[in-house]
Formats: structure tokens, sequence, C-alpha cells
């Protein structure tokens, strides 16, 4: 028996698979043929993707999923490796690297078990390959460019094939010149669901945490930036461009974080007490589990948590490095905290001294950085930016940037689109009052 819900989701993913192949007006793709093999195998029939029950399927903010069909009984999908343009966060574009057109590349998710295969398309200028992060593969279907394979030659397709031994959350990206590739946005996770699950979530997400160096005043990523980058993102948006996390009260709530930067990201969540229950090394036994309140989600790895949202509000989700939640950020200035560039004499009036040299210059800094959300509608920054820190809420800015979302858990939820913002119960918000009072 199909229920109607069912029966949509799974037009809804054939349909999709069909329409990015017409219109991409692309071949089915063929076995690469080193010299050594014989031609290319004919191409596969176009089958509709099958509705698989097993599980509940991810949900990836700013994200979608790779479409799959199934030849065979092996589930198929096409990636292609291409330049694309991107939107950080309103004012922010880039020309950049990804996967089907997008960066974060789509979410490949698949249940423990599976035999898999993936058409691997390089439309990029240079060979690449692709590393199934924390997959157990055989080693010829590992992706390490020289070591476990030829690369793949811009314009060449590639075969990947191989059985998903386990399930848990693990990553794809180039390992060919991956400084370059993956500087330019080219990665994706992939999930793998267990074939028999223990305990299921009602809501699943997948954040893929990167950083990016755009110079100010210039649009492309920097690839050769090793540690100090100025765009932090999740799933390839900063905030304000960071969709939130909807989640009904109640529900319970898996959020699958991983890593593909240079730096690791204490993920704090507000509102709840979290258990870290996995990695990509595999699931942590119930008696080895911390309650967190933050997770460390080192570089090249992937974190589980898990809870249950029995908390409504919109709580705060951000790496709680505090520069890492900051947009566009230059820092090579002297520290201007407490000094003060005005006059008080009449005579040793700096700022107007500086101004009549440079007509555009604005003391700031005395006071601390919030006036850089505060007076946005006096300062014009350079073409191809986005404000240092932002994004307004109810109550004013929430000085935000980079790697900040929002979980929003609601009583009354209709859809799963934004519920806007919360209303607390009233008695239930700090106020000012009168301390003398
Ligand atoms: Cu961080």
């Amino acid at each position: 028996m199909i229920s109607r819900r069912e029966f949509v989701a799974g037009s809804v993913i054939s349909g999709a698979a069909l329409a990015v192949g017409a219109a991409r007006g692309e071949a089915q793709p063929a076995e690469p043929s080193p010299a050594a093999q014989p031609p290319a195998a004919a191409p596969e029939p176009a089958a509709p993707a099958p509705i698989d029950k097993r599980y509940e399927p991810v949900i990836t903010p700013n994200g979608v999923a790779l479409p799959y069909k199934v030849v065979d009984g092996v589930k198929v999908w096409h990636l292609v490796a291409e330049p694309i343009e991107h939107e950080f966060a309103p004012g922010l574009r880039s020309p950049c690297w990804g996967y089907n057109g997008r960066t974060t590349g789509p979410t490949i998710e698949a249940v423990e078990g599976d035999r898999v295969r993936f058409y691997v398309t390089n439309k990029l200028p240079e060979p690449t390959s692709v590393h199934w992060h924390g997959i157990i593969v055989p080693n010829g279907m590992d992706g390490v460019g020289g070591l476990t394979q030829r690369y793949i030659r811009p314009g060449e397709t590639f075969k990947y094939e191989f059985t998903l031994r386990y399930p848990g959350t693990f990553m794809y990206h180039p390992h060919v010149d991956e400084m370059t590739q993956m500087g330019m946005g080219l990665m994706g996770m992939f999930i793998i669901h267990p074939r028999r699950p223990r305990r299921r979530v009602d809501r699943d997400f997948v954040l893929l945490l990167s950083e990016w160096m755009i110079h100010v005043g210039s649009t492309r990523p920097d690839p050769r930036e090793m540690t100090d980058f100025n765009i932090l993102t999740i799933n390839s948006k900063a905030f304000p461009g960071t969709a939130p996390l909807v989640v009904r009260t109640g529900e319970r709530v898996r959020i699958r974080l991983g890593n593909l930067s240079m730096n690791q990201h204490p993920v704090h969540l507000h509102g709840y007490s979290f258990q870290v229950t996995a990695t990509d090394g595999g699931t942590i036994p119930p008696s080895a589990r911390w309650p967190q309140t933050t997770v460390p989600v080192p570089v090249g790895s992937t974190r589980d948590i898990r809870f249950t949202a029995d908390a409504p509000g919109d709580w705060a989700l951000h790496c709680h490095k505090s520069h890492h939640t900051m947009n566009a950020m230059g820092h090579e200035l002297p520290n201007l905290i407490g000094v003060d560039q005005r006059a008080h004499d009449g005579q040793h009036d700096l700022e107007a001294r500086i101004r009549a040299l440079l007509p555009s210059y604005r003391a700031m800094g005395r006071d601390g950085m919030s006036e850089h959300a505060a007076h946005l509608e006096h300062l014009r920054g350079p073409r191809n930016t986005v404000p240092m820190m932002g994004g307004e809420g109810p109550y004013g800015s929430l000085e935000m940037g980079g790697m900040f979302t929002v979980l929003k858990v609601r009583d009354d939820l209709t859809g799963r689109a934004d519920p806007g913002w919360y209303v607390p119960p009233p008695g239930s918000m700090a106020y000012r009052v009168d301390p003398g009072g």
C-alpha cells in the first residue's frame, strides 16, 4: 500500500531527475575508456527513482538532494564538476566551482547495503577526482588522483561503483588540487541510512561547514589562503543568507555536521542539551556519549547530534569562534577601542583633520564594532560584499554573519516554511527596568 505522500514524493524525485537530464541535453554518461578498455558500454535505460520507505529523507537547508535512478538493482547518480555562479548572501556573488550547478554540492542519500554507481563528469578547466570521505570502499574507488586512479581530465567521465557497508554521515570532495578545488566550493555530504534504524528521528538536518577567502572588492574566492578566511559558511551560505531549521515542538531532531574547511568549528546550539551520537568513523555507543551544548567539529570530520525539540523558540545555532560569525572582516587596522578622535578643546579634532585629506574618512571603533551593523545605511561598502555583521531580527540587528543560523521550534507549524519570528509568552522575555525603582 502506498500513501499519497509517498506517491507524490516519488513523482517529484523522478520528475526532477528527468528534468535535470533534459535541461542539460546530456546523453547517458559512458564508461571512461582508457586505451586498454573496451569501448563505452551501451547507454542505460532511464528508470523512475523508486520510493525508498526505509528512511526519512534528510533536509539540507539551502541545498538539494541528488536524484538517482535504479538500474538493475544499482542506485545510479551523475555528478558534474563545473564552474558555477554562487550567492553567499544577498550582495555577495562569486564565480565558484561546484557539483551539478551548485555549492554545497547536492546531498547524496542511500541505505546501508546499497550497491551504488557514480558517473563523474569533469567540466572544470583542470583534472579532478572524487574521494568518498569516510566511506569504506575498495582501494581503487577511493578517488585519490595519482594514487588510486588516473585523473579525470577535463571532458572525461569516470565511473565509480561500490557497496555501502556502513551507515553514517560522510562527505565527498575532490582529491586532486584539493586546495583550489575545495577552496572554490567543490564538496558535498553523503548520508548512508542504516538498513534497520534503531531510533528514528523526525527531522534530520545536514550542515556542511566551509571557509572562503574573497578579498574585499573582488569576486572570486582565493584558494591560496591557508588560515585567514573571511567568508564562513554553512552549506555555502553566510548569515543572513542561511535558511532556518524549522521544527515542530516535540520532534526528535538530528543535525549532521560536516567540516571541509581548514579550522575546527565549535558549533553551539542554544536552548538544548544534546548528545553527540556519531562521527564519520561510526556510531558512538550510548555509554560513551557526552551531553553537550557545543560540539567541536574537527577539520575533515563529521559529528551527529541528537535531541528532542521540547522548547519552542528561535534558538541560535552557530560556530562559537566569534570571528566565524562575521562577514568580510578586515583586521589589519590598529585597535581603536577607546581611541577618541573627536575634538574636546576645539583644536585637536583628529577626525576632521584626516577628513580634510580623505573626504570619505569616518572615525569608527571607539566604542566597539556594533556601529558596523547599526549604521549600514551610512556606510557604503565596496561593491560585491556583505556587511561584516547584520541580519535584522524582531528587536534589531542580530550583529551576526558567517556560520550562524536559527533553529525555529514551534507548537503550531502548518508547513515547513520559515514561520517568522517567535513571540514569547507574556512575562517570559527580558525587558528594561529602572534600577532605582
Ligand atoms: Cu568556526
